[in-house]
């Protein structure tokens, strides 16, 4: 039997990466809401990232998306997080809002094309130098919408040699993490479209390219957990974009649509030696970042629920009794593995992580703590127009 107080220090070890674009307006593409209090800059999308933090003390940094985030000097912006109690974190490109890339970025057939690509990620990396990022994520819009429309075979040549250029100006404690999507912007085809294709392309740069999950990204019914388990036995998985979907890329609270599958990816996770340190010390390097906006709640609350959801299923995942499950493995025992599985599923950890949170001068609830902190209040009198994710 596994017991709260046996992993309260292992549950020290979880931090999450909290994305700058949820803190700015977002929709779908029928209606954009605006929310009073939204960050008019940069600075303020990290300063809202801090108030998370400082409620919950989960999530010490923040990711930054190029060009939505950029300022004059990012030293400076670097040093202004460090300030708010956070560091900059994970710097995502951007190939997917400018005419050029209409028919593709780094897969396009025209060679200036290509080259812009990869200078964009090259500013990226200058980015990720100034501000001490570890880790350049890459999503690509690609592919094609027409059987017929572009030579699929040749673009992953186009994709292979453009990543390797990009790869190669990484420093050695930089990474490359490239995210999958099975579909959208392109319908037809998606040139980086499953883990499988991301891991071709990763597994050829060399060890610090690693494949990056988001767990909006497959189709209805997809077994992620796999994937995780997969991914971590290879040595590449490398970051997750966490949220929650019930249809599409839907972009919504982490476990808020499925808590199960979240608590069963925490489990592979944990299995997979990918939380927590390792036993020289050093950290394990499966990021966990969110990947989400915020529609029609208001966005620090939003991000607050969102970290405490991964908070209490990584407890749960802890919680699993694996020499239980391992002897009922070996005997066959279907029912009672499943059972002693559902058991830490349905052990009720809030309160002990309440406490868990008071014993380390933390709000016991967090969600309340920041609703009675005025900060609300303060942002909506202070920001007057405030923008829409990505767009300044
Ligand atoms: C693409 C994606 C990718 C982008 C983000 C804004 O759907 O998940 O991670 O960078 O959304
Ligand atoms: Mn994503
Ligand atoms: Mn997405």
């Amino acid at each position: 039997m596994t017991t709260f107080s046996d992993i309260s220090d292992r549950l020290g070890d979880l931090a999450i990466e909290v994305p700058s674009w949820a803190y700015g307006n977002s929709g779908t593409r029928f209606k954009v809401f605006g929310t009073p209090g939204t960050p008019r800059t940069v600075e303020e999308k990290v300063a809202d990232a801090a108030a998370v933090h400082r409620f919950t003390g989960l999530a010490p940094t923040v990711a930054l998306h190029i060009p939505w985030d950029v300022v004059d000097d990012f030293g400076t912006l670097s040093a202004y997080a460090k300030e708010q109690g956070v560091a900059l974190g994970t710097i995502n490109s951007n190939t997917f809002q400018d005419d050029d890339y209409k028919l593709g970025a780094l897969t396009h057939t025209d060679p200036r094309v290509r080259q812009k690509a990869i200078d964009h990620h090259l500013a990226c990396i200058d980015v990720m130098n100034r501000t001490g990022s570890r880790d350049l994520k890459i999503w690509l819009a690609e592919g094609t919408n027409y059987p017929g429309q572009g030579d699929m075979r040749a673009r992953q040549d186009r994709l292979a040699e453009g990543l390797r250029t990009i790869y190669d100006q990484l420093s050695e404690d930089q990474r490359l993490v490239l995210e999958y999507k099975f579909f959208e912007p392109a319908f037809y085809h998606t040139d980086v479209p499953d883990w499988g294709t991301s891991y071709v392309h990763v597994a050829a740069l060399g060890d610090r390219a690693k494949v990056c999950l988001d767990t909006g990204h497959h189709a209805p019914g997809t077994n992620i957990e796999f994937i995780v388990a997969q991914l971590l036995r290879l040595g590449k998985l490398g970051s997750f974009d966490f949220n929650s979907r019930f249809y599409a890329d839907d972009d919504l609270i982490v476990g808020a649509a499925d808590p199960f599958q979240l608590f069963r990816i925490m489990v592979e996770v944990i299995r997979g030696g990918g939380f927590g340190h390792q036993a020289d010390g050093t950290p394990n390097d499966v990021a966990l970042m969110l990947d989400q906006c915020h529609n029609i709640e208001d966005k620090i609350p939003g991000q607050i629920r969102s970290v405490l959801n991964v908070q209490e299923m990584t407890a749960r995942a802890l919680l699993l009794d694996t020499d239980a499950l391992d002897e009922a493995r070996s005997a066959g025992d279907v029912l009672l593995a499943n059972e002693v599985f559902m058991d830490a599923f349905y052990t009720d950890v809030r309160r002990d992580l309440a406490a868990w949170r008071e014993e380390r001068g933390l709000p016991g609830d967090p969600m309340r703590a920041y609703l009675d902190s005025g900060y609300q209040q303060q942002i909506e009198a202070d920001r007057v127009g405030g923008s829409q994710a990505g767009w300044n």
